[in-house]
């Protein structure tokens, strides 16, 4: 078995989630947070038997775009006075971790 932890913009999320439902495939939606855009994104945790792995992967891909975000930046040190500047950043589609699962118990 497997566990997929995915990060992606929380619009995305919604069909994701969909999708594996009505797969039959279990997951769960997590809020977290971007620690450089420091703003919201979703966080899924996808526990699947290995021959699903593929299939849910090209689901991710298809379903989650990169997307572009400006964000500014306070440069300098304490005391220094820089003028801050906007830097545009591609976020995802999806951050994706593959983990083995050591045992699975439903209790
Ligand atoms: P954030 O940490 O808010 O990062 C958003 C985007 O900002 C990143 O997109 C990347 O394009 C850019 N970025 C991140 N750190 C940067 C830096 N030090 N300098 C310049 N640009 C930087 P993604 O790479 O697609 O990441 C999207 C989100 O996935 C991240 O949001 C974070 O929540 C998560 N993530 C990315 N890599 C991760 C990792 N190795 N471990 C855990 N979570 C990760």
């Amino acid at each position: 078995m497997k566990l997929i932890m995915a990060v992606v913009d929380d619009n995305d999320s919604i069909r994701v989630v969909e999708e594996l439902t009505k797969k039959n495939i279990g997951v769960t939606r997590l809020a977290s947070t971007g620690g450089f855009l420091k703003r919201g994104n979703t966080t899924l945790l996808i526990g699947l038997e290995e021959d699903k792995l593929k299939e849910v992967l090209d689901l991710l891909e298809r379903i989650c775009k990169p997307r572009k975000h400006v964000v500014t930046i306070f440069p300098g040190v304490p005391g220094e006075t820089f003028a801050p500047y906007p830097v545009e950043v591609t976020v995802g589609g999806a951050i994706v971790f593959v983990l083995n699962v050591e045992r699975f118990e439903k209790i």
